[in-house]
């Protein structure tokens, strides 16, 4: 299959919220190849107006790299249409098996043109915040190989974030929880991810510079989750919290 082919049938997956089989093993994708055809998902979307919002990191946390048995970083881009309102209600029809992960969100204050270092980072990034993802595997049982799930965007379907704080310097050793219906069911640190959430500000900085992306003003970045993730019941309220900055939450409905 080509490129498109396979970035068709993702993204028709996505639409119709119907999964489908992997296509890495079969078609020999190679990484480059798989973020082409995320790069033609991006194009798909803006074709249909939607509009890039920003970026997300993935398997930045040892929890989520044991839950997928996937281990290396990844990232994938974001759309306005992916945006839930935080105290909004979502609905479940819309998602194939959707999972809901507890993030930190950081705004870029200042284009990123080039890998940048963790003292650069109070220049470059003007706030912080709690946040959800839900992740949405377009692939069947929510299997994939490296590969594949980059090709399917990094399984990026939505994200919600809190009230935006102002940068802190240090932002290790903050509980980082998601609860349902007030329950806890994961609970993390701060740390978790990449040691230092704001290594991953660093990190994508590299990695996507190096395909010859900026990262403008006014973009998020997903730094990735802290745990592993949720299955989302429908009917639950999906809520995440980080000690001392707040929460963030949102509905699903039935
Ligand atoms: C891939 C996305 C991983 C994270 O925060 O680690 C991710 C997946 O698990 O489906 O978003
Ligand atoms: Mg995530």
């Amino acid at each position: 299959m080509t490129n498109n082919e396979i970035a068709n049938i993702l993204h028709n997956a996505a639409g119709s919220a119907k999964p489908v089989s992997q296509m890495a093993e079969e078609n020999n994708m190679t990484l480059d190849q798989a973020y082409d055809i995320q790069h033609l998902l991006l194009e798909k979307r803006e074709k249909a107006g939607e509009e890039l919002t920003g970026y997300k990191l993935g398997f930045t946390s040892k929890a989520k790299m044991k839950q997928m048995n996937v281990s290396d970083l990844i990232w994938g881009f974001l759309t306005n249409a992916m945006e839930i309102q935080q105290n909004s209600v979502t609905s479940f029809s819309k998602y194939i098996h959707p999972r809901a992960e507890p993030e930190i969100a950081f705004k870029v204050k200042r284009d990123i043109t080039s890998k940048i270092e963790l003292e650069e980072i109070p220049q470059y990034i003007e706030s912080f915040a709690v946040a959800i993802e839900i992740i949405d595997s377009r692939y069947q049982n929510f299997k994939f190989s490296l590969e594949d799930v980059i090709a399917d965007n990094c399984s990026s379907t939505g994200y919600c974030i809190g009230n935006w704080q102002p940068l802190i310097e240090d932002l290790n050793h903050l509980e980082l929880d998601l609860l349902f219906d007030n329950n806890v069911v994961q609970q993390g640190k701060t740390e978790a991810i990449l040691d230092n959430p704001y290594a991953s500000v660093v990190e994508l900085s590299r990695l996507a510079t190096e395909k010859g992306l900026v990262l403008r003003k006014g973009q998020i970045i997903l730094a990735g989750a802290a745990t592993a993730a949720e299955w989302i019941k429908p009917g639950s309220s999906i809520k995440a919290t980080l000690q001392g900055f707040g929460n963030v939450e949102f509905k699903v409905e039935q």
